[in-house]
């Protein structure tokens, strides 16, 4: 199971998650300079023989691409707003892209409590229910990383939460984040696995369709024999050289001839969007840019949906069900986002994928 952190830029995320897991997600030296996450990062809190991923993103509007690489295949999030400061602008953008790409839980954590008194923590909780009526169902936590308040009631919500396992019987998929030189071990990857398992000894296919050989998986840090859907793994790979890939390559079970360019999906608009219009398009960690058509009509409405096909600029490993998300041409705010529907290859032949 892995749970991604939302919100504004300094409402208390990095702090939450250590408070949680003990473990502070900033790795660069910049982050740690100046108090602020740009990278995605990671926490791991085990718990009896389960293990909790996180995944911690940035909140400044300006690192808002690599907030977006970090959603891909996870269900819950953590949406942080600090007591102090109330509802931002990312507060808004972020809960926005969680509700287009249809999250099944969305908590909603107060933060930094020690530092506003009861009756504005109360009002700051009818003004996020007013505003966000969909969130009458999610669950409030209310928490201080300074003092500890309601850090046990939220972690013992978090290990009820149910890992969703409809994507197992799919074939393996997995989405490289990163890749490093390990001394005395080669090549290593670590990525958010979307579907179906993984063992050790097994071969994948790279989308540069290059195979390669599993030589050691950690699953959610920890050394494993096996790795599934919904885990962050870290593999070992062999027959492959860095150079040979990059972050936002995948790996696959099934050989990656569905590289598309051209993709139907069923567009839900957040801002008012018109035809032709250029766009930046996210999947999962590819961040790429094209075009929308709408297939029946000349506008969409937000709220509206309808059918739209997308002219990709680069040609994109997508399956079925894939969710995406659409920012403005000059990427300054989201327009919508949607499941893929049916996808077409380069070569215009439609290609069955993965569902
Ligand atoms: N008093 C108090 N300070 C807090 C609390 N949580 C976070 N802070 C402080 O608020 C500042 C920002 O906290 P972070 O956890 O880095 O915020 P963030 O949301 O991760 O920020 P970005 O990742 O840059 O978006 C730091 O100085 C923290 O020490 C809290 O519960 N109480
Ligand atoms: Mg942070």
């Amino acid at each position: 199971m892995i749970i991604c952190t939302a919100g504004h830029v300094d409402h208390g995320k990095t702090a939450l998650l250590e408070a949680l897991t003990g473990t502070h997600t900033a790795h660069l030296p910049e982050e740690k300079k100046r108090g602020l996450t740009i990278e995605l990062g990671y926490a791991y809190l085990p718990w009896k023989d389960n293990v909790l991923g996180f995944i911690d993103v940035p909140g400044h509007q300006r690192f808002l691409a690599n907030m977006l690489a970090g959603l891909g295949g996870i269900d819950y999030a953590l949406l942080v707003i600090s007591a102090e400061e109330g509802i931002k602008p990312q507060t808004v953008e972020h809960l926005g892209i969680l509700r287009l790409l249809h999250f099944t839980e969305i908590m909603v954590v107060i933060s930094k409590a020690d530092r506003c008194t009861e009756t504005q923590i109360d009002q700051l909780i009818q003004d996020i229910q007013q505003q966000f009526p969909f969130l009458a169902t999610s669950p409030f936590f209310i928490t201080s990383a300074k003092t500890g308040q309601g850090i046990d009631r939220l972690k013992t919500h978090l290990i009820k939460l149910q890992q969703k396992n409809d994507r197992l019987h799919q074939p393996f998929r997995y989405a490289i984040d990163r890749l490093f030189h390990l001394k005395g071990s080669g090549l290593v990857v670590t990525g958010t696995a979307i579907s179906g398992k993984v063992a050790l000894g097994d071969e994948l296919f790279l989308s540069t369709g290059q195979k390669v050989r599993v030589k050691s998986i950690h699953a959610q840090n920890r050394e494993a024999t096996q790795g599934q859907g919904g885990q962050r793994l870290a593999l070992n790979l062999g027959g492959v050289e860095k150079s040979n890939l990059t972050r936002g390559d995948w790996l696959t079970t099934l050989a990656p001839d569905f590289a598309c360019d051209r993709l139907c999906v069923q567009l839900e608009a957040s801002h008012p969007l018109k035809e032709n219009q250029v766009v930046h398009l996210y999947h999962y960690v590819r961040h790429i840019t094209g075009k929308v058509n709408l297939l029946d009509c000349k506008s969409l409405a937000p709220q509206q949906q309808a059918l739209a096909e997308l002219i990709l600029d680069e040609p994109l490993h997508i399956a079925v069900g894939d969710k995406l998300i659409l920012r403005s041409g000059d990427d300054s705010h989201t327009l919508g986002g949607r499941k893929c529907w049916k996808s077409t290859a380069r070569n215009g032949i439609n290609v069955a994928t993965s569902g």
